[in-house]
């Protein structure tokens, strides 16, 4: 693609974990990227620091899906042919201390940019970034024909926005809408926030002595984590489709929160020994020392217990499939952690 040719994609949530994803992945594509930004956003582009020439050729443009207006002006400059709508309050566990917030951003938001985004142009293709939280209780494995069990505000506005504007909206009004319902995945991009990053970044602490242990929640809840540079091809493939449909990524695997902890120590060489049952349950390394420890405040009110996804829709009509196994992910997000902690030890240590 060259020059006016270009395909225009206009990506919110450009600063989160998948939105470095997709812009990499657009960017080879030979797309023009636009990227929606929060005036407010703190170090906004910090998962790009080590990716400057990607990063320079984002066309930001400042707005929020809390304002209708200025996704109105950011449609008219960015005129995309495709939109992928990655911007959320994503943090489930914040999700039920914020609700309206949570509400506002996820669903009345995704309700504002496809207003705006259809007055402009009626044939947009639009991506909704819909999520595994939806499935809630319902048992595993989950697909597209599982029932829809929310148990977090977080869910709850996912789901709304995923039935009225995306469902919704094609099947009443022919819009081109694709919901993907990505199951967890994570990347050393990932935020500090979400548990797999929290025990890689903690425990690659511990190993250089620059943190004591690790408190966590609930360890036997069990994900299907995936690594997100593979999650955001099925995104673009979506949108490519002839006809708009919506589409399960997993990997088929899961694991325990315990699990992942082990994977993570076995990578730093760190010989975990489990004890106790229940919040008083503790891993200790071959000293003795505890390592990790359970603190009641990472619980959350509602938990999913058991995630674990079955995608064969979109490895049949997309031809999409993961690249990454979770070994090959928890290595990745230790190493690159790892790295980062030694880089810093130094002004820890003064
Ligand atoms: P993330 O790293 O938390 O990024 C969220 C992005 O949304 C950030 O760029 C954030 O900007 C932006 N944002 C938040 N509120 C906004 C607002 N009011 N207006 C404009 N932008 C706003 O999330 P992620 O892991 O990349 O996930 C991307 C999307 O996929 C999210 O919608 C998430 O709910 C969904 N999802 C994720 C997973 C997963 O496992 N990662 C699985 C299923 C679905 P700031 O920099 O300003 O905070
Ligand atoms: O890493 P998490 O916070 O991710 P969660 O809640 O599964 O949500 C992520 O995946 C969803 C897709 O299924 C996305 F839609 C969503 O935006 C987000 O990206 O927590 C994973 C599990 C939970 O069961 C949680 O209770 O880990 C458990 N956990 C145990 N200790 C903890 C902790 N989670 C966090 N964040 N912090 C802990 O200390």
């Amino acid at each position: 693609m060259v020059g006016h040719n270009k395909k225009r994609a206009l990506i919110t949530g450009i600063t989160g974990q998948d939105g470095y994803y997709l812009t990499k992945l657009l960017d080879e594509k030979g797309y023009e990227i636009f990227g929606l930004v929060r005036r407010t956003s703190n170090n906004p582009f910090s998962r790009f620091d080590k990716d400057i020439p990607l990063y320079k050729k984002i066309k930001i443009l400042y707005g929020n899906l809390r304002d209708s207006d200025s996704l109105k002006s950011t449609l008219e400059t960015a005129r995309p042919d495709e939109i992928y709508n990655l911007a959320a309050l994503s943090d489930v566990g914040i999700s039920f201390i914020c609700p309206s917030e949570t509400l506002d951003i996820n669903y009345n938001g995704v309700g504002r940019l496809i207003e705006e985004a259809r007055k402009l142009n009626p044939k947009v293709k639009f991506y909704q970034a819909s999520t595994s939280e939806m499935f809630g209780r319902t048992n595993p494995p989950q697909n597209e024909s599982s029932p829809f069990q929310p148990v977090s505000p977080y869910a709850e506005a996912k789901l709304k926005a995923h039935q009225d504007f995306i469902v919704g909206l094609r099947e009443k009004e022919n819009f081109f809408a694709c919901s993907g319902i990505l199951f967890n995945h994570e990347s050393p991009k990932r935020g500090e926030n979400f548990v797999t990053r929290k025990i890689t970044l903690s425990l690659a602490k511990i190993k250089e002595g620059l943190q004591d242990y690790l408190e966590l929640g609930n360890l036997d809840a069990r994900r299907d984590w995936g690594f997100a540079g593979d999650y955001v091809e099925a995104m673009w493939m979506m949108l490519q489709q002839e006809k708009p449909n919506d589409y399960v990524v997993s990997t088929g695997v899961n694991h325990s929160i315990r699990d992942f902890v082990n994977e993570t120590a076995k990578n730093l060489g760190l010989n975990l020994k489990w004890e106790g049952t229940g919040t008083d349950e503790v891993a200790k390394d071959e000293t003795g020392k505890i390592i990790v420890k359970i603190n009641k405040k990472f619980y959350r009110p509602s938990e999913v217990d058991d995630l674990l996804g079955d995608s064969t829709k979109a490895r049949k009509i997309l031809g999409w499939k993961p690249k990454t196994t979770f070994e090959g992910l928890v290595k990745m997000m230790t190493d690159s952690d790892l790295e980062y902690v030694r880089s810093i030890a130094s002004d820890y240590k003064i």
